[in-house]
């Protein structure tokens, strides 16, 4: 669709609008909005909402005059956003996008942006200068305005070559140069002026946002160590290094930069890494001893049961997540929870996999973590936090329980933050994990049959009132105040 600020008529893109977290992407120089479509294609699956725009002079945008200086493209953005009716956004700028981002950033603060990510950014400056022996020289980039008016094209064709660290195919190169093809010559010509003469040393002080820094190691048109002086102004930044890439590291490291911007932008995925406990367990998996022993649960929970659910069948998960990521060394220092909160980028067949077994360890970690033999009730903190979200102690129970007899088949039933950082209850099939939704879980009930056949046969009911009196209210509390 087109949005028309200041009577030029925006390209935007826009994906799975009604998401609660957006990130609007800004392209570099001379592309446009579409170079970020394998990250729509992840962030989108992974229930992210994706807007990127074409700004003017490229791509479907109208071509002004002028207006081409970082603070003009700010100040359209600004209007743009309001138009769009968009906040808590995380804005995320590419190369000159990135300049334009953080300018955004430091002029208008928090108002509409809640978050900033640059990649392969065009920070603090694109070229040197006194006291800052980084990027190309302004001779560099006045000899590529002289190609560039002499042919566009051409000019375009010899940039991209400096993007790649690796070869790309033939089919990417035309991709590429269609893209260019729009970008309108007077338009780009500006563009490198922009680029020449903008100098944003000083203001990237003033960034208050938590910001994420993605930048190719191997990078020859942003080298990395414009990153490192942009992380040592920006204060609450964090550097991520992409080791595999240059300048191209939307398309080198596509799954990398989808899953840490993922995480970045989902607090609550993120707030559940718990530092000290499994969530935080990372590949070769191991089986965890009980938190108790195994008759500890006795009469609720029977020995038997607790052996063979936590030796045979966790153990089953474990050795088969093992199995999953030995193959795929990029995966195996991903925590638990990252795992789990990124199914939407990583790559099938290991998606499935990881879905059943990262989801059955976690589960099931959690599940024997959520029980204890210490008879516990709720806090009198718990308890009104309780009576707020369900009506008090007893209807929770109610409530759960209803959830967990509902399940049809193998499943769980949940306390949860739900996407939105509300408490509800929640059911999940199979072993599906509500981080994979985006949620905060506190509670998980397993009602597989193994988890009470042995005892109570059929009867899901009775395992059920037998579960109830071994809630571990402490930990639903601790989990609880980890997050709010
Ligand atoms: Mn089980």
């Amino acid at each position: 669709m087109f949005c028309r600020i200041d009577g030029v008529d925006i390209y935007v893109r826009d994906v799975n609008p009604g998401s609660r977290e957006t990130v609007l992407f800004l392209h570099g120089w001379p592309l446009d909005g579409s170079m970020f479509e394998y990250q729509f294609d992840t962030l989108a699956e992974a229930g992210i909402r994706c807007i990127a725009i074409d700004l003017p002079g490229y791509g479907l945008s109208g071509k002004p005059f002028g207006g081409y200086d970082y603070e003009s493209m700010a100040d359209m953005l600004h209007k743009l956003m309001t138009e769009l009716k968009l906040s808590g956004v995380t804005l995320a700028g590419f190369s000159m996008g990135g300049g334009i981002a953080a300018t955004y950033a430091a002029k208008y603060g928090a108002k509409l942006v809640s978050k900033l990510i640059l990649i392969g950014a065009a920070c603090p400056s694109f070229t040197q200068r006194p006291g800052f022996p980084y990027g190309m020289t302004d001779a560099e980039v006045n000899g590529l305005i002289k190609n560039l008016r002499a042919d566009k094209p051409n000019t375009f064709a010899e940039f991209s070559k400096l993007l790649f660290e690796s070869p790309v195919s033939a089919g990417f190169q035309s991709w590429l140069s269609g893209i260019t093809d729009k970008a309108a010559l007077l338009s780009a010509r500006k563009g490198l002026e922009t680029l020449r003469d903008e100098d944003l040393r000083e203001k990237l002080k003033s960034i208050g946002m938590p910001t994420l820094i993605c930048h190719g190691v191997h990078d020859r048109v942003c080298p990395f160590a414009l990153a490192e002086e942009t992380q040592k102004r920006i204060p609450r930044s964090r550097l991520v290094r992409f080791d595999n890439s240059g300048h191209d590291i939307f398309f080198a490291e596509k799954d990398k930069l989808s899953s840490e911007i993922a995480m970045f932008v989902r607090p609550v995925s993120a707030a559940a890494i718990n530092e000290d406990s499994f969530d935080a367990m990372t590949y070769k998996f191991e089986n965890l001893p009980l938190p108790y022993p195994y008759d500890a649960l006795e009469p609720n929970i029977d020995t038997q049961t607790m052996h063979i659910h936590h030796d045979r069948h966790l153990q089953t998960y474990v050795n088969n997540l093992n199995t999953a990521l030995a193959p795929y060394p990029m995966y195996q220092d991903w925590t638990l929870v990252r795992l789990l909160a990124n199914l939407g980028v990583i790559p099938a067949p290991l998606s499935t996999a990881v879905r059943r077994n990262a989801g059955g360890v976690f589960n099931h970690f959690f599940y024997f973590e959520g029980m204890t033999n210490k008879a516990t009730a709720p806090s009198p903190e718990l308890d009104r936090w309780l009576a707020n979200a369900f009506g008090g102690t007893t209807a929770f129970i109610k409530t759960l329980k209803d959830a967990a007899l509902g399940v049809f088949g193998s499943g769980y039933a949940w306390l949860v933050l739900d996407a939105k950082g509300r408490p509800a209850i929640v059911t999940t099939k199979n072993q599906d994990c509500p981080i994979s939704e985006n949620m905060f879980p506190l509670l998980n009930v397993d009602v597989w049959e193994h988890a009470y056949y042995l005892k109570h046969f059929n009867d899901r009911a009775a395992y059920l009132d037998n579960f109830m009196n071994v809630i571990n209210w402490e930990m639903i509390e601790k989990r609880l105040k980890s997050v709010i």
